[in-house]
């Protein structure tokens, strides 16, 4: 009987001993941290966790962190001697990413291409948001190709559903008269939703608060272009707050009472349009009606600080209230427009001639040769849609005062 007792004891000490020590080492590995740039290059690929509903909204690795450096370490992507990261010269600077699960291997396409084009050599961190949790397999499949830290930040609900003043069955009906029009994303409620988070939400996501510029990045993207600089720190430097690479009008039929709404809303506001502003790029009546130029918002550099300006937090609340992104299909990229266009001094609106975009079914490449040559442009310059008459760059550059690239005769129409 001694005997039996004495070995429960010693059963019950080492069963202890191994709690502990399980806790001990899962505690090591869930412990918060950032990885500084430099010594990233040695150390594993951190990711962070950030759930906007939780009231913790801070950083909790990925659990497959080491998974993910081992899989860094074996494909070689990420070699030492390769990066040029400048500690204390970066921006304060990411990548966002509006994406679903499903999205994981179409954004994994558009990531290796700016990381290969551009951020290999400064590891900016990336930021992905989503209405859901994302799953272990997008945290993985990310993580181990950004160079940067990435971040995971879950949407909140009441920012990713009806709000209580609209009315569902006008909305539905909507969708339905949309849906028999053949109205692109007509009938869908999950486009409304991105489209009003991508308006008026994403640039306040708790992740988002610790940056000042943001790059804009969709799934199946792509870049042409070397940028062999640091894109953001340009921003930063010649004080630019917006910048884009296609510019192209909208359908009306999803729009139809945009700009009334917006005139109503400068009307109670006059001072916020700015004196030095772009009206004439987004209106060819001095104001009276839209002429649905829109810089083409699935590509963005801008700066953070614009969005949480009070003249834009009120324009979005105007727009949000009049309900036009369900009782008709409002898309954030008129709104990030127009918004630009009237409420930003017109010398901080950038055009990027320089990078070479896709998004399906329009591709900005250089039509300057020297360009194409110095920044190694994988592109075919006769699919650029820059210098036609149908996009709205022609526009931008005479009101900019701008000098067309020479020979863009030969690519307009
Ligand atoms: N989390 C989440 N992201 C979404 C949802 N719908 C769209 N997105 C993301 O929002 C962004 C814009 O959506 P897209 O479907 O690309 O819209 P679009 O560019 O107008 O249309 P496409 O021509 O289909 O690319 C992309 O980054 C998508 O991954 C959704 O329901 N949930
Ligand atoms: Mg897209």
């Amino acid at each position: 009987m001694a005997r039996s007792n004495a070995r429960l004891v010693r059963f019950g000490f080492f069963a202890l001993l191994l709690i502990l020590s399980a806790y001990i080492l899962s505690k090591g590995s869930s412990t918060s941290y950032s990885v500084s740039p430099a010594s990233k290059q040695q150390t594993a690929n951190t990711n962070t966790n950030a759930n906007a509903n939780a009231n913790d909204n801070n950083k909790v690795p990925v659990s497959n962190k080491e998974d993910a450096s081992l899989l860094k370490a074996q494909d070689g992507s990420s070699s030492a001697d390769t990066k040029k990261v400048v500690s204390g010269e970066k921006v304060k600077a990411a990548f966002v990413t509006l994406a679903r699960n499903s999205d994981v291997w179409e954004i994994l396409g558009s990531i290796k291409q700016i990381e290969d084009r551009f951020n290999h050599n400064y590891a900016y961190d990336w930021v992905f948001l989503n209405d859901e949790e994302f799953s272990e397999e997008f945290k993985r499949e990310t993580s181990r190709l950004v160079s940067g830290t990435t971040h995971y930040g879950l949407i909140p609900h009441d920012q990713w559903s009806f709000p209580d003043w609209i009315d569902t069955q006008k909305a539905a009906e909507t969708r339905e008269r949309m849906r028999q029009q053949q109205v692109i994303y007509g009938d869908s409620i999950s486009y409304r939703h991105m489209c009003r988070y991508e308006s008026g939400f994403f640039f306040r996501h708790p992740i988002m608060q610790q940056f000042d510029y943001y790059w804009r990045v969709e799934p199946g993207i792509k870049i042409f272009c070397d940028v062999d600089y640091d894109i953001f720190k340009f921003m930063s430097d010649n004080d630019y707050e917006y910048s884009f690479t296609i510019s192209l009008p909208e359908y009306v039929t999803t729009i139809p009472t945009l700009w009334e709404t917006t005139r109503s809303f400068i009307k109670e506001h006059p001072s916020y349009l700015h004196q030095n502003n772009l009206m004439d790029w987004v209106s060819d009546d001095g104001g009276l009606t839209y002429n649905g130029c829109h810089f083409w918002s699935n590509f963005e550099i801008g700066k953070l600080s614009f969005w949480n300006s009070p003249a834009y937090l009120e324009y979005f609340e105007y727009l949000d209230k009049a309900g036009g992104f369900f009782y008709e299909r409002w898309g954030d990229a008129p709104i990030h427009s127009i918004a630009v266009a009237l409420f930003m001094d017109k010398s901080k609106v950038h055009f990027f001639d320089n990078i070479g975009y896709f998004h399906n079914p329009f591709h900005n490449c250089p039509v300057n040769e020297k360009i194409r040559l110095d920044k190694k442009c994988a592109c075919n310059p006769n699919d650029d849609v820059t210098w036609k008459n149908y996009f709205c760059n022609n526009k931008f550059y005479k009101l900019q005062g701008l000098k067309k690239p020479e020979g863009w005769e030969r690519y307009g129409d």
